[in-house]
């Protein structure tokens, strides 16, 4: 393959100012250690009329059990609401502790850095090392990294302990509030709660991978990378930029194009420059291309003197573009076919677990899905790798879910979300869209304002991707459609509106797309519809909560979407939910939010054979023919 180098050989190599800024994925490599901290914790729960104890008493600076009457052991990662049978320690609210020991080798001493990364802890986090502050971080669902070169004691034993607050209040993202009754006749004195403006359990923990892991003195801090393709797709361009951490002037750094095989396909070098090649294998979606999902590997290699250090990114080379009517990638316009999920799962809560990581793809990959939204939160890094390997389009979501009311301390921390949702996925092919939240209070006038600046926001640190917000107010008040690329939409017809009324779905549909595209003149597509279903639950003719009533409502919005299609400004049908998941203790929920294709426990419904069947239909009519699953 022919090599074209830019004009940009010798470019200041980009030195990091304050500090590490990159959050790329941990490895090893010739120059790096990975230390997993996974494994069962120590934890405490604080007295739940005395949350600041353990700050207070600086429990980090002592042994929990030393602390605390009552310690147990906590997997990590998970949530630790499903975990024991203790229902305080379930519904809990405030202030956990978690803590262990590991040892740190002692060849690490000197030359190295060793850095502390938390994949996500959920919501406010504190973290120690050796009785030592070394971090904290704000928010559920995204990564955090703390150098600890200083922090530790090297040939010896260590210890983390981690403060972590579930709290969810008017300023968090998402938006929460601890209610204190006031009738003191009917709940005791101190009595409150917490409420929410969405309907899935606010799993709490250390929700994803601890690691602890090594660089030398000078590394690579953080990658960016873009890529186009040419009009006929015959050419593909790869963009990178790369910040070096703790680097002299003339630290060099070069970089390696490998494929699939690891053969090499393109060299150069400098921290900011381009690879342009022939026939690039590019990254297809999932049923638009025999080989969806194709990742290349950007070998980055840094030598500053005689420190080096190595790197690897995946990479997928693909365009993407939109207008008015459409998404195009590689020039071809796509048609999304998925769903909203939720990462959920029994006894974990929301714990990273690789079986129901491989299960949940295998099963889109069973239903013929090329697509989901990371309803209502970005999901685990590891997930996202499966995104990416399997050509798995990804509207990406920020945990703005239920917003109702738009103030500047708000505002701040909505745009702290998406930075570092940016910053962890901006090199992901498989995120084709941000999405700003769900469902907000979008008919409030201070919401024009609000989501105008999320939204300029989010494209000034990535132009390269179109921005959605989900909405589920009406098109004649909605005040943030005006601003996005693509209107998505939330419905239940003949679920919360007209139950039982499946004769209504069509016209109520076919009016309510096209009146959002008709005033807004973008995109549309409908990010969540569907029923709830008992597995088991059977009647003919159907009603609601009985598998058949879930699959005959699919079935009407299935024929107002065809229509909606051919109509050439719909571009995509995401049903809620995947799979049932798990709901705070609700009256009209039995245990969990009942609309799954599968049920909590991965069983498929009448519904899933129901999708199956439509999304190999749905491949035959706007997919590649021979991508299709039944020519697999
Ligand atoms: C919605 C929400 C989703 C809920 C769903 C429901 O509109 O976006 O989070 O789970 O409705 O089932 O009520």
């Amino acid at each position: 393959m022919k090599l074209c180098f830019s004009l940009i050989f010798f470019s200041k190599i980009f030195v990091a100012a304050n500090g590490p800024q990159g959050i790329l994925y941990p490895q090893q490599s010739e120059s790096r250690e990975l230390f997993s901290l996974d494994g069962v914790w120590t934890f405490a729960i604080s007295p739940k009329f005395d949350q600041d104890i353990g700050f207070k008493n600086q429990w980090y600076r002592k042994e929990l059990k030393k602390v605390s009457k009552y310690v147990i052991p906590m997997p990590v990662p998970s949530s630790y609401n499903d975990i024991t049978q203790n229902a305080t320690i379930r519904d809990y609210v405030g202030w956990v502790w978690y803590e262990r020991t590991f040892f740190v080798p002692a060849r690490w001493r000197g030359e190295q850095r060793v850095f502390l990364r938390f994949g996500s802890a959920n919501y406010e986090t504190v973290v120690w090392i050796n009785g030592v502050k070394v971090t904290n971080h704000s928010g559920g669902y995204l990564p955090f990294v703390a150098e600890v070169t200083k922090q530790l004691s090297y040939g010896s034993e260590n210890k983390v302990t981690v403060a972590l607050n579930n709290t969810l209040t008017p300023l968090t993202i998402p938006q929460g509030r601890i209610v204190f009754p006031n009738n003191t006749d009917r709940y005791p004195p101190g009595y409150f709660i917490q409420e929410y403006n969405f309907d899935f359990t606010n799993y709490a923990g250390i929700h994803r991978p601890v690691y602890l892991y090594t660089t030398p003195r000078s590394y690579i801090d953080d990658v960016t990378v873009t890529t186009e393709t040419s009009e006929d797709n015959y050419f593909g361009t790869i963009r990178y930029s790369i910040l070096c951490q703790g680097c002299s002037k003339d630290a060099m750094l070069y970089t390696d194009l490998l494929d699939e095989d690891g053969a090499n396909v393109a060299s150069n070098f400098g921290p900011k420059n381009k690879i342009s090649f022939k026939r690039p294998k590019l990254w297809w979606p999932n049923l638009m291309h025999e080989r969806p999902g194709y990742l290349y590997t950007l070998k980055i290699h840094l030598k500053d003197g005689d420190v080096e250090d190595f790197y690897r990114l995946k990479i997928g080379v693909r365009s993407l573009s939109w207008n008015s009517s459409g998404i195009f990638i590689n020039h071809q316009k796509v048609y999304f076919q998925g769903f909203g999920k939720h990462e959920d799962f029994l006894i974990k809560g929301r714990g990273v677990d690789y079986s129901l990581i491989v299960k949940d793809f295998n099963l889109i990959n069973w239903l013929g899905a090329n697509s989901f939204r990371t309803s209502h939160y970005p999901y685990a890094e590891e997930i996202m790798d499966f995104a990416d390997k399997n050509g798995i389009m990804v509207i990406d979501e920020i945990p703005g879910v239920g917003l109702d009311h738009f103030g500047a301390d708000l505002l701040k921390n909505h745009l702290e979300a998406m930075k570092e949702l940016i910053h962890r996925d901006k090199n992901r092919p498989s995120v084709v869209m941000w999405s700003i939240g769900n469902e907000p209070q979008s008919q409030k006038p201070e919401a024009a304002p609000y989501y105008s600046q999320v939204v300029n926001f989010t494209k000034l640190l990535d132009p390269t991707r179109p921005v959605t917000l989900v909405l589920s107010r009406g098109y004649f008040e909605d005040k943030a459609a005006p601003f996005l690329d693509v209107i998505c939409f939330n419905r239940y017809y003949s679920w919360y509106s007209d139950t039982g009324h499946l004769e209504l779905i069509q016209q109520q549909l076919l009016n309510e797309a096209r009146n959002w595209h008709n005033k807004f003149r973008k995109p549309v597509m409908m990010t969540e519809y569907g029923a709830g279903s008992i597995a088991g639950f059977h009647s003919d003719p159907p009603v609601v909560w009985t598998e058949d009533y879930q699959t005959a409502l699919m079935k009407e919005y299935f024929k107002g979407f065809d229509i909606l299609r051919k109509e050439g400004f719909f571009i995509g049908e995401m049903i809620w939910n995947f799979a049932d998941f798990g709901t705070p203790q609700e009256s009209f929920r039995p245990t969990a939010c009942m609309k799954g294709l599968f049920t909590r426990d991965r069983k498929p419904k009448m519904a899933a054979y129901t999708m199956r069947k439509r999304y190999a239909e749905l491949c035959e009519m706007t997919g590649c023919e021979s991508a299709c699953p039944s020519n697999l």
